[in-house]
C-alpha cells in the first residue's frame, strides 16, 4: 500500500505559522508573505515535519474571523507556495472548507480542523474528495466561551467517545482512514487537571482509536499555570511537555519552537535508541 501519510516520522515536530494580523510587522501583505515563506524555510532547516499554517486565532476568548478576511490574510503566501513550491509538508489549520481548498490547491497535503468537520459541512466530503490528510480535535464549546469553567465525568474516556464518532462521520462521508489523526485539543475548553489526565491518557487514547495522535501544547496556558511564566518565557515548560507527550506515544507535536523541539527530540530518540 502507498504510504498515507507519509510525511510522518513518529515522533515528529508540526511547526506553527499563524498568518494573524500581528503575526509579522507589516500585516497581511505580499511583503509579509515573503517572511513568512522565510519562516518555512527555516522550519524545514530545523528539522520539522510538517508546518501548520493558520490565519484564525482559536485562542480562548477569540472571535471567528470571516472567510474572505481568512484567505485574504493566507492568498499571497498560498500563491507564492502554488507558484514555487514549499520547502516542507504544509497543513492548514482551518474550519472553513473555501480556506482548506484554497490551501490544498497550493499544495497542502493535511487539514486540520479544529471543529473535527463540524463547523464546515462541506468540510469532510472535500478532504474526502482531494484524498488529504486529516487531523481531527476534540474542543468543548468554541473558542469564546470554551474556558469557561468545563466540565468532564471521565475527560479521556469522553474524548475519546467524540473522536471516535468523528472518525466515524469522516469515514463516512469518504475520507481514507489510513490518513486521519485525532488530537484531544489541550485548552480547548479544558481545565489544567483535565489537560494533565489527558496527556496521561496518550496511550490509552491511540490504543482505543488506532490513529496517530497529535498533541499542541506548546506556550499555551496550561504551561503558564505550571511555570507561572508569561507566554514569552514558555519555552522550558513547552518542551518538557512535548517530550512526555512523545514519551507517552504522541506521533506528532504542535509546537511554535521548532529547532529547541527537534533537538529535544533528537536527545529523547537517542536514548531510546531509535535511529534518526
Ligand atoms: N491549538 C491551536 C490551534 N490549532 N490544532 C491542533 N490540531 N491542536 C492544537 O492543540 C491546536 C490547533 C491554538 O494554539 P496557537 O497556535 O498557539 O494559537 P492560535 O490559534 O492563535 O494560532
Amino acid at each position: 500500500m502507498v504510504d498515507a501519510l507519509p510525511w510522518l516520522s513518529p515522533p515528529c515536530v508540526m511547526g506553527i505559522l499563524n498568518l494573524t494580523p500581528d503575526s509579522f510587522s507589516d500585516g497581511g501583505g505580499v511583503g509579509s508573505a515573503d517572511a513568512a515563506l522565510q519562516r518555512l524555510n527555516e522550519m524545514a532547516q530545523n528539522g520539522a515535519a510538517i508546518a501548520d499554517i493558520g490565519a484564525e486565532s482559536t485562542r480562548p476568548g477569540a472571535a471567528p474571523v470571516p472567510v474572505d478576511e481568512e484567505l485574504r490574510r493566507l492568498e499571497p503566501l498560498l500563491r507564492l507556495l502554488r507558484d514555487n513550491g514549499a520547502p516542507l509538508p504544509v497543513s492548514i489549520d482551518t474550519s472553513k472548507a473555501p480556506v482548506a481548498e484554497a490551501a490544498l490547491d497550493a499544495g497542502a497535503v493535511l487539514v486540520n480542523d479544529v471543529t473535527a468537520g463540524r463547523g464546515d459541512s462541506a468540510m469532510l466530503p472535500l478532504v474526502a474528495e482531494r484524498g488529504a490528510a486529516l487531523c481531527l480535535m476534540h474542543m468543548k464549546g468554541d473558542p469564546l466561551t470554551m474556558q469557561d469553567d468545563p466540565h468532564y465525568q471521565d475527560v479521556v474516556r469522553e474524548v475519546g467517545d467524540f473522536l471516535e464518532q468523528r472518525m466515524q462521520a469522516a469515514v463516512t462521508a469518504g475520507v481514507d482512514e489510513a490518513r486521519i489523526l485525532v488530537d484531544p485539543g489541550i485548552g480547548f475548553g479544558k481545565a489544567l487537571d483535565h489537560n494533565l489526565r489527558l496527556i496521561l491518557g496518550i496511550p490509552a487514547l491511540a490504543s482505543r482509536l488506532g490513529r496517530p495522535v497529535v498533541i499542541g501544547l506548546s506556550r499555551k496556558g496550561m504551561i503558564g499555570t505550571l511555570t507561572g511564566r508569561d507566554i514569552d518565557h514558555r519555552l522550558a515548560g513547552s518542551l518538557a511537555g512535548a517530550l512526555a507527550a512523545v514519551a507517552l506515544g504522541a506521533a506528532v507535536v504542535r509546537v511554535h519552537d521548532v529547532q529547541e523541539t527537534v533537538d529535544a527530540l533528537s536527545v529523547w530518540k537517542a536514548i531510546k535508541g531509535m535511529s534518526e
